[in-house]
């Protein structure tokens, strides 16, 4: 729907992963944008779905739902002319929260008549009264200034919580991660990116160049094959896009090594999961 591409735009850097597959964010992920006279704290977070009921799939619905309680704002973030089931998920979450929430209609650039628009908003916002109502386009950065001038105006008066040239929470040995998963996802099919972890064994800051060792989760046997590919093709390309990204983010040469592990069963286990860094505080 655009939640992690919205924030990336808003932040004018790429700090949390995005792709066409859905539940790809699996964590809570903080975007700071501080300016001279204001930081608003921006909370990205997976979307909330009602999938098969695994350990992974519970960690993210947690992590989705238990921000509303803790923020001045919620941006309920649509696609144009679409609503589903999961969506009407959302807004059930949506009942008994005391911030406001502005409905984000997102990925307008799709929608070639223009007049379709209102009514798709009218329909929503007969389901409930959102304070307001802002057409987007994150891709194409349409409309993204008018957004954060409304959360600004709605926002209550703080002092600021992070130094000025902070702009998330997460350190770069978790961002590392997320890259690498970011090609995983990217590259492979349909059903594979939900039991894929990435793990950082060991990051070497050394004064010339980034040593990364990596290792990548998978439940089976077949799964393992289907990344390394032929003579490690897939692996080797998965890799190289995620060192030139890696690079980009440090700004310094990166050596990066992939393996791949199978630990069965880790995205219906606490306990791996845990391991994985997917615990809730
Ligand atoms: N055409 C178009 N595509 C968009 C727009 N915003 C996002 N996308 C694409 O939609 C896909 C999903 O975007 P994400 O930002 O990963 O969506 P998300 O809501 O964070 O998804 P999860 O993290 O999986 O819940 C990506 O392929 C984006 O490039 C938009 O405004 N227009
Ligand atoms: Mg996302």
């Amino acid at each position: 729907m655009g939640k992690s591409t919205l924030l990336n735009h808003i932040l004018g850097q790429k700090i949390s992963i995005t792709s066409r597959k859905p539940q790809t964010t699996r964590h809570q992920i903080l975007g700071v944008k501080t300016s001279e006279t204001s930081q608003v704290i921006y909370v990205d977070t997976p979307g909330i779905h009602n999938r098969r009921s695994t350990a992974i799939n519970r960690y993210m619905n947690r992590a989705a739902s238990s921000v509303l309680n803790d923020v001045d704002l919620v941006l309920f973030v649509v696609q144009a002319m679409q609503w589903n089931e999961e969506d009407e998920i959302v807004l059930s979450r949506l009942h008994n929260i005391k911030a406001p929430v502005l409905l984000v209609v997102n990925k307008i650039d799709k929608v070639d008549d223009k007049k379709e628009l209102l009514p798709f908003i009218e329909k929503l916002t007969a389901k409930r009264q959102f304070e307001s109502t802002i057409p987007v386009s994150a891709l194409h950065a349409q409309h993204i200034t008018e957004l954060e001038a409304d959360v600004y105006e709605r926002l209550p008066e703080n002092e600021a919580f992070f130094p000025g040239d902070q702009i998330t929470d997460r350190n770069v040995r978790f961002l590392s991660a997320e890259i690498i998963r970011e090609k995983l996802i990217r590259e492979l099919g349909q059903e594979l990116p939900y039991t894929t972890a990435v793990e950082i064994e060991r990051f070497e800051e050394e004064s010339s160049i980034t040593r990364i060792f990596a290792t990548i989760y998978v439940e089976t046997r077949g799964q393992k094959a289907i990344i390394i590919g032929r003579k490690g093709a897939r692996l080797k390309s998965i890799g190289t896009k995620a060192r030139i990204d890696i690079e980009k983010m440090l700004d310094g040469k990166v050596y990066l090594e992939l393996w791949v592990k199978i630990r069965e069963g880790w995205s219906n286990d606490e306990r791996a999961l845990t391991s994985l860094g997917y615990s809730t505080e």
